[in-house]
């Protein structure tokens, strides 16, 4: 297959060649591998939950249209869908739930490399959530916090805290509808009860804890996990970075960092400046230690730390490829079991570090958070042991893509708003007079069913030229990245209106906000808009969308739910949405969902299209708030003053 229908990133392309001529597998070849796939998994009227089956219906209306327990095609549809929003949430959720434990470790002095790097933030959150602070101990407080975050995910009474930052109007919305989270756990384990055989048979009642199971993630694992890594790591600001294989480099040891945790590959990158480590390094000939991300991981270290991007999700068979990673360090989630097998045709140690992510055969080096420094340092001289053992010259395209970073909703602030007095209120202004149409957010996977990297920057680059402003994440972020797209000079891509904005206050038309758990930011953007008035009085007012076209994972449902049933549309992939388009679940998730949420679903194939998509939505919400008329300039005689009453 030419490279360049698997990936529109001509590193990616050259990788891809250099593997194919050395007659080693990636995840596209094993993808023709499988093929033909099977239809009616692609469609999700498949169901495996009991052992009367597996069962499939035919969504054509031929074959067989019940399962044996008499589930029809939408129940089992549903069950389908609300599993993989478990699952996701689940993910991110954990993810969560794991950096409250560390917080916590850190506030009572049982983790001693963590520490408050963003006061500012942990008095704001303690005080949002009733602890006192005035007068107190910084670890006093961070107890408190640490405390009630790690009760968040059980809690058997009350609802998500981070639910109360919603416009009024969303949160009387949830609960009218009896959607409001209320504790992860619970959610996701509902979501198991309720979908097991001969439990919830009406695919809307499904559906609609579907809903409240997605706002478990995004206001509640994902939000928790977000903020306490910033009071922890440090809230993002903008940055430069350099993202793509071509970060890698041939006379350094290099390491990199995959996954989607920060906890320890904060400490990795600390322990790669620490000069008897550097001095290690060049006793065994190397120039340096050089850490890079890949995945989340680097999302998270890139956006706080400028800290190089070697590639998203497809690209990490790739990189091993290069010949110049010496340790690849995964921690959890979107680590492709290959790794296994592939890093043993190279030199590259590959190692797990969290107890809950093992690979046969693999190192672990377990993470631990009481002695994280020395965990971080251990790996680095796994590394330098590894670069002694390199086998002949790398082969490293020399790709870099060029960005700036962080843009965290507290940067945006200061971003727009000025330094000592930040504010929405100039996005919302340029929104309003219509230099900036709306704001959407593209985010999540690549996915090898599509061409590389393409659908995120296609899409991206038709929106920018639409004077529509695009904030990401995740592996879409990278897209971005490598592409050039989070580059200040790429707003010469943009339409006028969005481009003057950015010219004149120095940032990219794409806005790199961080990983994919700070999907969650994107939430509390969109809050602020609101909040700053002009906009409407709910989420579902404001002219914004978010977009994924080569989602993979659970978590892009999840995310993908949780941002409908916040009230802002989703477009997903037609040929990568698991739903058959002739079912009830369809007509309700893209059509009728939107009486009840104020959002809804939208799904299709081409880029371009789902541009024209979003565009026509984004200019629906702004005629539905006055702010496309154009308004008659009235000059005002003396007589016509002083009527006016001020
Ligand atoms: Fe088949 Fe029903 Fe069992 Fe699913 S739950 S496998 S449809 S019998
Ligand atoms: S890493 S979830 S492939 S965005 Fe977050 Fe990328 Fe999707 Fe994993």
């Amino acid at each position: 297959m030419d490279p360049k229908k698997r990936s529109s990133d001509p590193a990616a392309q050259e990788m891809l060649k250099h593997m194919a001529e050395a007659g080693i597998e990636n995840a596209w070849d094993r993808l023709d591998a499988q093929q033909p796939q099977c239809g009616f998994g692609q469609l999700g009227v498949c169901c495996r939950i009991c052992n009367m089956g597996p069962c499939r219906v035919d969504p054509f209306g031929e074959g067989a249209q019940l399962g044996v327990c008499g589930a029809d095609a939408d129940t089992i549809i549903a069950r389908n869908f609300l599993r993989a929003v478990a699952g996701g949430c689940s993910a991110h959720s954990d993810h969560g739930r794991g950096v409250a434990h560390a917080f916590l470790a850190m506030a009572k002095g049982e983790a001693p490399d963590y520490g408050i790097k963003d006061r500012k933030k942990l008095l704001a959150v303690a005080k949002e959530w009733g602890i006192a602070v005035d007068g107190r101990p910084d670890k006093d407080i961070a107890c408190d916090l640490g405390e009630m975050a790690l009760a968040e995910f059980g809690k058997p009474h009350g609802v998500q805290r981070m639910t109360a930052r919603a416009p009024a109007a969303r949160q009387a919305l949830w609960k009218k509808l009896d959607i409001t989270p209320r504790a992860v756990d619970r959610e996701v384990v509902e979501a198991l009860h309720r979908t097991t055989m001969g439990v919830d048979q009406d695919f809307r009642s499904i559906l609609r804890h579907a809903s409240r199971c997605a706002l478990a993630d995004g206001w509640g694992g994902s939000m928790i996990g977000t903020e306490l890594q910033d009071i922890l790591f440090g809230t993002p600001y903008p940055r430069r970075g350099n993202i793509n294989l071509g970060v890698l480099k041939a006379r350094e040891v290099n390491v990199v960092v995959h996954g989607h945790e920060p906890l320890l590959s904060e400490m990795v990158a600390l322990a790669s400046t620490q000069p008897d480590l550097i001095e290690e390094a060049r006793q065994a000939g190397a120039a340096g230690i050089n850490v890079a991300g890949m995945c989340c991981t680097a999302n998270e270290l890139l956006v706080r730390h400028g800290i190089p991007v070697a590639g998203n999700f497809l690209s990490q068979e790739l990189a091993v490829s290069t010949g110049a990673v010496d340790v690849l360090c995964v921690d959890i989630q979107c680590i492709m079991q290959s790794l296994s097998q592939l890093t043993k045709c190279y030199h590259t140690k590959l190692i797990t570090t969290s107890e809950k992510a093992h690979m046969e055969g693999v190192e672990h080096v377990q993470m631990d958070e009481g002695r994280a420094l020395e965990t971080g340092r251990t790996i680095i001289r796994k590394a330098i042991e590894a670069f002694k053992h390199r086998r002949g010259e790398p082969h490293i395209p020399n790709e870099v893509g060029q960005a700036v970073v962080g843009f965290s909703s507290e940067a945006i602030t200061y971003m727009l708003g000025g330094r000592f007095r930040g504010s929405y209120r100039p996005l919302n202004d340029n929104i309003i007079n219509g230099r900036i149409r709306g704001v959407v957010g593209v985010v999540g996977c690549t996915n090898p069913k599509v061409c590389h990297d393409e659908g995120h920057t296609t899409l991206v680059r038709e929106l920018i030229r639409r004077d529509i402003l695009v904030v990401t994440t995740g592996c879409a972020q990278i897209a971005c990245g490598k592409s050039g797209l989070l580059a200040p000079e790429a707003a010469q891509m943009a339409g006028p209106g969005l481009r003057e904005i950015c010219e004149t206050v120095g940032m990219p038309p794409v806005l790199a906000v961080g990983s994919c758990v700070d999907n969650s930011r994107i939430l509390v953007a969109c809050c602020e808009m609101v909040r700053e008035g002009g906009l409407g009085e709910d989420l579902s007012d404001l002219p914004v969308a978010g977009a994924c076209l080569e989602h993979i994972t659970e978590k892009a449902i999840a995310i993908g739910q949780y941002f409908v049933a916040s009230g802002i549309l989703v477009v997903f992939a037609g040929k990568l949405f698991p739903i058959s388009p002739t079912s009830g679940v369809a007509k309700y998730l893209t059509s009728e969902i939107e009486a009840e949420v104020g959002a809804k679903w939208a799904v299709t194939d081409e880029p371009v299209k789902a541009a024209e998509l979003i565009h026509a939505h984004i200019e629906a919400k702004r005629d539905a708030l006055g702010i496309n008329k154009t308004r008659e300039r009235k000059l005002f005689s003396m007589e016509d003053r002083q009527k006016l009453q001020v």
